[in-house]
């Protein structure tokens, strides 16, 4: 049994069109209403008409990415009893249109974060990058939040304002820039205003109150999925540990564990992204396929490359830190005794060739992921055949 193959697409206004998607071999399309404010419902009409652009090019729309959970369920405040009825119904609304996988996060403002978006390869392709003495200078002093110099040691304090003298205005423009981007599927950039006022709505919020409120959420919507014969699967954290002040929950093997735990059901699961995870040296990531491998209902496989200082860059899907030769060896396996074929797709591919000339969104260029899905394709096949 093979995974299926699926690519990311963000819509009618992305660059990389569905035909591309095609193109590239992929039988499934993973999307998203982003153009939907979060908190409120997805309606039948809306989910249709996604879905039929989609069948229209010969694909069908496998995994809802992200049915976003709003920060006021984040932070149990404001509309937080409207917007979980609000996830219930569009829940019930995509599992009447035949979707069944339905991933989410629960980080807390920011989505994912990396300090610069070109990073240039040896080969001249570009990746997406997070340095962080660059991070901690920006936290410090472009962003200037209150209190950030608690978060870092004397020694990294001392560095960033070493990288702050050692940069150019440009330079320092670009990673405040990238630092602010908005989230997956919206141009928009945040600015620090808004950064630091949103922020501040989470003083109150610890790990211990924020994984509260991550199980309460699944209290309330686990049920209804379960009885919907959906698939909901937890992105984590990107990068997988507290940022800004931020508490993050879904990082480690050990919150992925709770979160199952706290909820027991087959519609409450994981999105295993090895390059999230992977960010994290003490994350095992085929140790965490043997032991949740019946939770994971959605793969994404991307590879980064870590440094003893905390840097690390999106590499090649079969280069990095992620043997991807052994992960891919054990979710066979894991289908394998599950008998299912679990959605797949590449993540963040490098720009590359013609993706130089285009505007994508950051780690969502065409010819780069379609590398990274022919290279795990290649590498499935030969494993696949040999097992
Ligand atoms: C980044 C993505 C994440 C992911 C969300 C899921 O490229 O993997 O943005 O879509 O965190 O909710």
């Amino acid at each position: 049994m093979l995974m299926h193959e699926t690519m990311r697409w963000f819509g009618p206004h992305d660059a990389v069109s569905l035909r591309d998607i095609r193109q590239a071999g992929c039988a499934g399309v993973v999307t998203a209403l982003h153009h939907i404010s979060v908190g409120d419902v997805w309606t039948v009409d809306e989910i249709q008409q996604r879905k039929a652009l989609i069948e229209e090019e010969g694909m069908s729309w496998t995994v809802v990415e992200s049915l976003p959970v709003s920060d006021d369920i984040k932070r149990q405040k404001g509309n937080y009893l409207a917007h979980i009825e609000n996830y219930k119904i569009s829940l019930h609304n995509l599992a009447g249109c035949g979707i069944r996988v339905i991933t989410y996060n629960f980080m807390p403002v920011l989505d994912w974060l990396r300090t610069d978006i070109s990073y240039t390869m040896p080969t001249g392709s570009k990746a997406l990058y997070f340095e962080r003495l660059a991070f901690v200078a920006f936290d410090l002093f472009m962003l200037k939040r209150p209190d950030a110099e608690k978060d870092y040691t004397a020694t990294e304090i001392e560095k960033s304002k070493q990288w702050m003298s050692a940069h150019t205005e440009e330079q320092k423009a670009k990673v405040f820039q990238n630092a602010l981007l908005g989230l997956p599927g919206s141009s928009d950039r945040f600015t620090p205003e808004e950064v630091l006022a949103a922020l501040k709505t989470y003083e109150d919020i610890d790990t211990l109150k924020l994984k509260e409120h991550l199980f309460r959420f699944l209290k309330e919507v686990v049920p209804v999925a379960e009885k919907l014969d959906l698939k909901m699967a937890i992105h984590p954290d990107d990068p997988p540990y507290p940022v800004l002040g931020l508490p993050r929950v879904v990082s480690s093997e050990k919150d992925l564990q709770e979160i199952v735990d706290a909820v027991p059901s087959p519609a409450n699961g994981l999105c295993y992204c090895t390059g999230s995870l992977g960010a994290r040296p003490d994350n095992d990531l085929t140790g965490i396929i043997e032991r949740l491998g019946k939770h994971i209902h959605f793969l994404h496989l991307r590879n980064t490359k870590r440094d003893a200082q905390g840097n690390f860059f999106e590499a090649d899907h079969l280069g990095g830190d992620a043997d991807m030769f052994e992960i891919v060896r054990e979710l066979l396996l894991l289908m394998k005794q599950r008998n299912v074929s679990l959605p797949v797709r590449p993540d963040h591919g490098h720009q590359m060739l013609d993706d130089l000339d285009k505007t994508t969104y950051p780690g969502y260029s065409c010819i780069g992921r379609l590398k990274g899905l022919a290279e795990l394709r290649g590498l499935q096949y030969g494993l696949s055949r040999s097992m």
